[in-house]
């Protein structure tokens, strides 16, 4: 039996309290972290919050924001060929669930399914959408984690022994940095085990035009996206940003293949947290958020440097995306 351990995710029905409690350290802990470095940031994992969570939703429905709707058509065409390789009673494993809007397309396509175990740090979004998918799909095993996919637990046993698929869509892989979106992969080979099969969306390098409009559209809801972190710093931890004061960017960074967010400090200033200070000059800028762009050949590089096989890249449509299958 596959006995598989992403430590340091909760069964989501251990209770918001308790899950609330945990975050909340660990949040004070990475933020005094981050506002110490030389260049200030934060881990782009604490933006989802409720309120964060919602504003995510609706940036994927903005006309600059094209990696969802790509990603979605894209699965459309795919998930009826791959689904036809998951075998009966397979386990969807989706890290980062969110929404689980997208999960849809693979949950219509593979109707024997015996179990999916949604993944997602912001509890009150996991809930809803676990409520959500157990009411359209009444013979699923819906079985939620709350927690960081970046430490992964065990599969509840009632999800059964059928073959692993996971499931990471969005290009959230993209957030993290090469070595540990690598050490993701291996640790998610690892605990998936045996015959395991891993759908990776990836966001592809363009155009840089359209890849900064799709990090800072019009309306300005990826702004208050990003500064919703003052807000939420401001709010849990005690601290005093004036989330005015800060401007948003979204930057292209070529020589690491990524958009950067950062928010912007107009004027010098302090912020505390407890009795820490922390000074931030005129123009100097806090890092929320890296999102990597890639290609087949850097998909190929990461999935077998983390000890799985790329067995097929799919591109889409421009703005394209890609989808990668990985066998273990
Ligand atoms: C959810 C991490 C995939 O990087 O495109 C969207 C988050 N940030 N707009 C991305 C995000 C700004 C998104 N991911």
């Amino acid at each position: 039996p596959q006995r598989w351990m992403f430590s340091g995710l909760r069964l989501a029905a251990d209770g918001a309290a308790a899950q609330n409690e945990g975050d909340h350290e660990a949040f004070r802990r990475d933020m005094i972290e981050g506002l110490t470095r030389r260049q200030k940031s934060v881990s782009p994992k604490w933006f989802y919050d409720a309120e964060g969570s919602r504003l995510f939703e609706a940036i994927t429905r903005l006309p600059e924001y094209y990696p969802t709707r790509q990603e979605a058509a894209l699965l459309r065409r795919v998930a009826p060929v791959w689904a036809g390789r998951f075998g009966a009673g397979a386990v969807l494993v989706e890290l980062g669930s969110g929404a689980s809007e997208k999960t849809r397309i693979l949950l219509d396509a593979a109707p024997d399914l015996a179990a999916y175990v949604p993944i997602d740090i912001s509890p009150s979004a996991l809930a809803e959408a676990a409520a959500r998918i157990r009411t359209d799909y009444p013979e699923l095993k819906v079985l939620p984690l709350t927690g960081d996919f970046e430490h992964l637990s065990p599969p509840p046993p009632e999800a059964g022994p059928g073959r692993r698929i996971g499931f990471f869509p969005g290009s959230t892989i993209g957030n993290l940095s090469p070595e540990a979106a690598e050490a993701l992969l291996r640790s998610a080979r690892e605990h998936l085990g045996q015959g395991a099969l891993f759908i990776l969306g990836v966001d592809l390098v363009k155009d840089p035009s359209a890849l900064v409009a799709a990090y800072d559209d019009a309306r300005g809801v990826t702004a208050a996206f990003n500064r919703n972190l003052l807000l939420r710093a401001n709010r849990e931890l005690g601290m005093d940003f004036e989330p005015d004061a800060f401007r948003h960017l979204a930057i292209w960074n070529a020589t690491e293949s990524r958009i950067e967010m950062h928010l912007q400090v107009m004027k010098a200033m302090t912020v505390r947290l407890d009795t820490l200070a922390f000074r931030f000059a005129e123009g100097e800028t806090l890092h929320t958020e890296n999102s990597r762009k890639f290609d087949e050949a850097s998909v190929r590089t990461l999935a077998e440097a983390a000890g799985w096989r790329l067995q097929a890249f799919e591109v889409g449509p421009d703005p394209a995306v890609g989808l990668a299958l990985l066998e273990a």
